[in-house]
C-alpha cells in the first residue's frame, strides 16, 4: 500500500523510477494516443480527455515497485486492526501454534485515580497505529528490519472482553484470558517457544492480572516499569482499607505484585520518575523493599541515553523482563491524553531510543503493556495515539530481534 503512494510522489522505496521509464504523469497524458485537442478547456488539466489507459504500453504508466496483495489496504482504510495485522481471536483458538506475537487490548479503566476512559485505550491505539503496515514495515532505524515480515508471526489478537461492573471480575477475566492465551504453542517454536503478547491498556491496574498470568511460565520477572509515579503505593496510603475492592488500582499494583511474590527480587526498575510522595521517608523506603530502584526523569540530563540504557542492563542482567509503558511517563506535550498528567517527562524520541538500547543489549523480554492513554483528552492531531502505536512497533522490534526460549523445568 504505502510503498505505491510513495512511488507516485517519487520516493519510490527502490529508489526512483529507472531511466527509461522515468516519465511525468503530464507527459502520460499528453501523449500520442490520446486525441488531439480541440479546444482549451479540453487541453487544461480540468478537460475531459479520452486516454486510453488500457491500452497505454506498460513503460508508460507509472509501475508499481512492488506486487500489490488482494488485502492490500490504504492507510484510512480496513476495520481498524493494529498496523493493519491479521485478526485472530486468540482467546478461543482452537488450534495451537497459528502466531508468535500478539497485540492484545485490555478496555478496563475501574482502577483510576483521576481521569478516567482508558477503557478506550485499545480501540484510539488501533486507530493511532494505522499509519504502520506489513506492508511498508521496514525501518530505517533497525537496520531494515520488518518485524512484520521476520521470523515471527504477528497478529491482533482483539480485546480481552471484562466487564466495567465489577473490578475484581474485571480483573480476573482478564487473568484468565491472558492465561489461555500464554498457553497457546508459538508457530517458530524453533526461534522462540513461547507466544508474547503487547497489551494494550487499560489503566495501570492491568499489570497485575498480566503478570499474574506470566507467572506459571515465566518464574519470577523482573519489571522493567516506565512511568513518572512508583505505583508500588501501599494500599494503606492509596485507596484502601475502605472495601476489598478499594485495595487493587493503578497505584498499587506493583505492591500487590510484590506482596505475590511475582516480581523479581532486586532487578525491578522505575524509569522516568518524577512523581510527588505521600510521606517523606515511607513511600521510597516502601519501594526499594518492593525490589525497585528508579532513575528520575530528569536524570537523563546528565546520564544521556547510553548511561541510562547501561544501568538498567546492568540491574536486570539476564532475567526475564516485562516492560510496562506509563504513556505518562512521557511529557504532556507528547501524550497530552493519559489519567494521571506530569509535565516534565521524556520526548517520545528518548522514550523509543532507550527501548530500542534495550533491545541491541539483548535484554529477555517477556511480555509488555503500553497503558494509561485516555482517548478523550487526545489532541484532535491524534498526538497520544499515534506516539502510542509507535512504542508497541518499537516494542516488537525488541521481541523479534531477542527471541527467548522458555526456562527448563
Ligand atoms: C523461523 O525462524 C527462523 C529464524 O530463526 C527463520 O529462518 C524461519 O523462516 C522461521 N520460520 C517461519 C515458518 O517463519
Ligand atoms: C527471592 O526472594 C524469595 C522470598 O524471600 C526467596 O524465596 C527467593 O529465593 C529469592 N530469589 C532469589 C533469586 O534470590
Ligand atoms: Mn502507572
Amino acid at each position: 500500500m504505502f510503498p505505491r503512494l510513495l512511488a507516485v510522489l517519487g520516493l519510490g522505496v527502490t529508489g526512483s523510477l529507472s531511466g527509461a521509464n522515468e516519465q511525468h504523469p503530464q507527459e502520460v497524458l499528453s501523449n500520442a494516443h490520446a486525441k488531439e485537442p480541440s479546444s482549451f478547456i479540453e487541453s487544461s488539466i480540468f478537460g475531459r480527455r479520452n486516454i486510453d489507459v488500457v491500452n497505454l504500453p506498460d513503460s508508460e504508466v507509472l509501475a508499481p515497485t512492488y506486487n500489490p496483495r488482494d488485502s492490500e489496504e490504504y492507510p484510512f482504510q480496513g476495520l481498524g486492526t493494529f498496523a493493519h495485522l491479521d485478526f485472530t481471536k486468540c482467546t478461543e483458538l482452537e488450534s495451537s501454534g497459528t502466531f508468535d506475537i500478539g497485540i492484545v487490548g485490555h478496555p478496563f479503566d475501574l482502577g483510576v485515580s483521576y481521569r478516567p476512559g482508558q477503557r478506550f485505550g485499545p480501540h484510539a491505539a488501533r486507530q493511532g497505529a494505522r499509519r504502520l503496515s506489513p506492508e511498508a514495515g521496514w525501518d530505517m532505524d533497525h537496520g531494515g528490519v520488518n518485524p512484520f515480515r521476520n521470523w515471527a508471526t504477528v497478529t491482533d489478537c482483539g480485546d480481552i472482553s471484562n466487564t466495567p461492573f465489577d473490578k475484581l471480575a474485571a480483573i480476573h477475566e482478564l487473568e484468565r484470558g491472558m492465561e489461555a492465551i500464554n498457553k497457546l504453542k508459538a508457530k517458530n517454536e524453533s526461534t522462540s517457544d513461547a507466544v508474547r503478547l503487547i497489551t494494550i491498556g487499560g489503566d495501570h491496574t492491568i499489570t497485575l492480572p498480566i503478570l499474574r498470568a506470566l507467572h506459571s511460565t515465566w518464574g519470577r520477572v523482573a519489571v522493567l516499569h516506565f512511568d513518572s509515579h512508583l505505583d508500588t503505593w501501599n494500599p494503606k496510603q492509596l485507596g484502601g482499607g475502605l472495601t476489598k475492592y478499594s485495595e487493587v488500582n493503578h497505584g498499587t499494583m506493583l505492591h500487590i505484585a510484590h506482596e505475590e511474590g511475582l516480581l523479581s527480587n532486586h532487578s525491578n526498575m522505575h524509569l522516568g520518575s518524577r512523581c510527588a510522595l505521600f510521606d517523606e521517608h515511607y513511600d521510597l523506603n516502601n519501594d526499594l523493599r518492593c525490589g525497585f530502584s528508579y532513575i528520575r526523569a530528569r536524570e537523563l540530563d546528565t546520564l544521556g541515553i547510553e548511561k541510562v540504557v547501561k544501568q538498567i542492563v546492568k540491574t536486570v542482567g539476564d532475567e526475564y523482563v516485562y516492560l510496562s509503558v506509563d504513556i505518562d511517563v512521557l511529557d504532556p506535550a507528547f501524550a497530552p491524553a493519559t489519567g494521571t498528567i506530569e509535565p516534565g517527562g521524556w520526548t517520545t524520541r528518548e522514550l523509543l531510543q532507550i527501548i530500542g538500547g534495550l533491545s541491541d543489549a539483548g535484554i529477555k523480554i517477556v511480555g509488555a503493556d503500553v497503558v494509561e492513554f485516555t482517548p478523550i483528552y487526545d489532541s484532535v492531531a491524534e498526538t497520544t495515539g499515534i506516539a502510542v502505536g509507535q512504542i508497541i512497533y518499537e516494542i516488537l522490534h525488541w521481541m523479534v530481534h531477542v527471541p527467548v526460549k522458555r526456562p527448563k523445568p
